[in-house]
C-alpha cells in the first residue's frame, strides 16, 4: 500500500516528515533571463532503510531533476563533470549534502524566475522501504 504524506513548512528550517529531515533548503537567485536554477539543502536519512528521492515537482519550472558530480579521466587528468540522474540515494542513518559545486536539484525551463527574498515551493517524491511520500517544501530563494 502506498501511503502519500504531504507536509508544509513556512521559510527556511527544519522539515520533518517522520524519518525524513530536510535541513536548510536555498534555491539560488538568478537573473531573469536565465532558464534554470538550482535547489540546495541537506537530506537526512533517520531511517534504517535507504532513502531515494525520486522526482519532484514546482509551480516555477516545468522540469525538475537531480543532477549529480561526477569525476572522469581524461588523457590521464581527472575531471570534474555534472551529469542528471534519475534519483539520489540517502544511506539508512546517514546524511545527503546539496550543495554549489556538488550535487543539486536542476529546475529547468523555468516558467518564472525567482527572485532574491521569494519562497518557492518544491515538492519532492520520496521513497522508502516501498513506501512512497511527496514532501512539499518552501524554499526561500537567496
Ligand atoms: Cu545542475
Amino acid at each position: 500500500m502506498k501511503r502519500i504524506l504531504s507536509v508544509l513548512i513556512l521559510s527556511s528550517g527544519l522539515l520533518c516528515a517522520g524519518d525524513i529531515e530536510i535541513e536548510n533548503p536555498w534555491i539560488r537567485a538568478v537573473p531573469p533571463s536565465s532558464g534554470a536554477t538550482a535547489a540546495f539543502m541537506t537530506i537526512a536519512n533517520h531511517s534504517d532503510k535507504l532513502l531515494t528521492v525520486t522526482g519532484g515537482s514546482t509551480p516555477v519550472a516545468r522540469e525538475v531533476k537531480p543532477m549529480v558530480t561526477t569525476k572522469s579521466r581524461v588523457n590521464g587528468q581527472e575531471v570534474m563533470g555534472m551529469e542528471f540522474v534519475t534519483s539520489f540515494t540517502v544511506e539508512a542513518e546517514k546524511k545527503r549534502v546539496l550543495e554549489p559545486g556538488g550535487d543539486h536539484i536542476m529546475l529547468m525551463k523555468l516558467k518564472e524566475v525567482p527572485k532574491a527574498g521569494a519562497v518557492v515551493p518544491l515538492t519532492l517524491e520520496i521513497e522508502s522501504g516501498g513506501r512512497k511520500e511527496k514532501i512539499t517544501l518552501q524554499i526561500p530563494v537567496r
